[in-house]
C-alpha cells in the first residue's frame, strides 16, 4: 500500500467509525425517547356536570380527600370528591376565563392559569376570591420566553401549573409551538429556568408528528420531584426528571372487560401522595372522566 493509499484507507476507516458512532447515538436517543412503561389502571368516574357548568375539565389539583378542578368554559373553582362528583357548596365562581390549570400553594391558597391572557391568578379558597393577578409578561425573564414564542397562537399558551411544596418553586407548561416548561420563583416575580420539552429530551410518541404533540397538564411528584405531564393529542403521560432531563413515557390507556381503551384529551393531572395514586381528568364532552392509576414506584 502506498502512503497515499494508506491515508485514504485511514480516512475511510475514520469515516466509517464516525458514522457508526452517529448511528449508535441516534439509536440510543430513539431508545431513550421511546422508554415506554405501563400504568396500572384503578378506576374511572364520569365528571361532566352541565347543571354546574362543569363542561370542559381542564386542570386538576389534589387536596386531602378531595380534588380541585377548573373548566375552560367557566370562571369557577370546582371541588370534586374522589369519585368525581361536584361538591356544590365547596365550589365557587371567580372573575376569570379560559382556565387551564390549577394547583395548591398551601391548603388555603390555589394558583390557576388563564391561557390566552397568560396570567397566574392567586385564589384564597377560604375567602373565595382572587387576591392577586400576575401576568407572565411582567415577570423578570419574560423576554427569554417571548423570544421563543414569536409566532405562537394564543390558544397554545399556558396549559398547566404545579408547585413543588418542598421549596415553593412553581412550574408551568405551554401547550405547543414550542412546548415549554418554565420554573417560576415562589413569589411569582421571576421566570428562573426554561426547558424545551423537545423530541431530544424524550417528548416523542411513535406515530405522532412532533408538531402535533401538545402538553396539557402538569403535576409534581412529592416523593421524587419529577414532573408528570399529560398530552391531549399524544394520549401519553410523560415523567420528566429535571435533574438529568430524561423522560419516561406511559401510554394513556386502560383495559375494561377485556378491551383496551385510550384516554383522549387528557387535560389535568394530580397526585395523591398518601394513596400513591395519579388522577387524570379529560375534556371529552359528556364522556369526560376522572381516571385513577397507581403511581409507579421510581427505581
Ligand atoms: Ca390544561
Ligand atoms: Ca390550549
Amino acid at each position: 500500500m502506498t502512503t497515499q493509499n494508506t491515508r485514504s484507507y485511514l480516512t475511510k476507516w475514520k469515516k466509517s467509525v464516525m458514522l457508526a458512532v452517529i448511528a449508535f447515538c441516534v439509536v440510543a436517543q430513539l431508545a431513550m425517547a421511546q422508554d415506554n412503561s405501563t400504568l396500572r389502571f384503578i378506576e374511572k368516574h364520569k365528571i361532566y356536570d352541565g347543571s354546574n357548568g362543569f363542561k370542559e375539565p381542564s386542570g386538576l389539583a389534589f387536596r386531602a380527600g378531595e380534588l380541585l378542578s377548573v373548566s375552560d368554559n367557566a370562571g369557577a373553582i370546582y371541588t370534586l370528591d374522589a369519585e368525581g362528583s361536584i361538591n356544590e357548596k365547596a365550589s365557587f365562581e371567580i372573575p376569570a376565563k379560559d382556565l387551564e390549570g390549577i394547583t395548591l400553594l398551601d391548603d388555603d391558597i390555589a394558583l390557576v392559569v388563564e391561557e390566552e391572557r397568560t396570567r397566574v391568578l392567586t385564589v384564597n379558597l377560604v375567602k373565595r376570591r382572587v387576591i392577586a393577578e400576575t401576568s407572565l409578561s411582567d415577570m423578570t425573564g419574560a423576554d427569554r420566553v417571548a423570544a421563543l414564542r414569536t409566532n405562537t397562537p394564543k390558544n397554545k399558551s399556558l396549559e398547566g401549573i404545579t408547585v413543588d411544596r418542598s421549596n415553593g418553586v412553581i412550574y408551568v407548561v405551554t401547550e405547543a409551538e414550542p412546548r415549554l416548561l418554565l420554573s417560576i420563583a415562589p413569589d411569582l416575580s421571576e421566570i428562573m429556568d426554561i426547558w424545551l420539552l423537545s423530541e431530544q429530551v424524550g417528548f416523542s410518541v411513535e406515530g405522532i408528528e412532533d408538531s402535533a404533540l401538545d402538553v396539557s397538564g402538569i403535576t409534581v411528584s412529592p416523593s421524587t420531584g419529577n414532573l408528570w405531564i399529560v398530552s391531549d393529542q399524544a394520549r401519553t403521560l410523560f415523567e420528566f426528571n429535571l435533574t438529568n432531563s430524561k423522560t419516561k413515557s406511559y401510554p394513556l390507556k386502560y383495559q375494561n372487560h377485556g378491551k383496551t381503551y385510550q384516554i383522549k384529551h387528557a387535560e389535568g393531572i394530580a397526585i395523591d401522595p398518601e394513596e400513591r395514586r395519579i388522577y387524570i381528568v379529560n375534556d371529552d364532552g359528556k364522556d369526560s372522566h376522572l381516571y385513577g392509576f397507581a403511581l409507579p414506584t421510581s427505581p
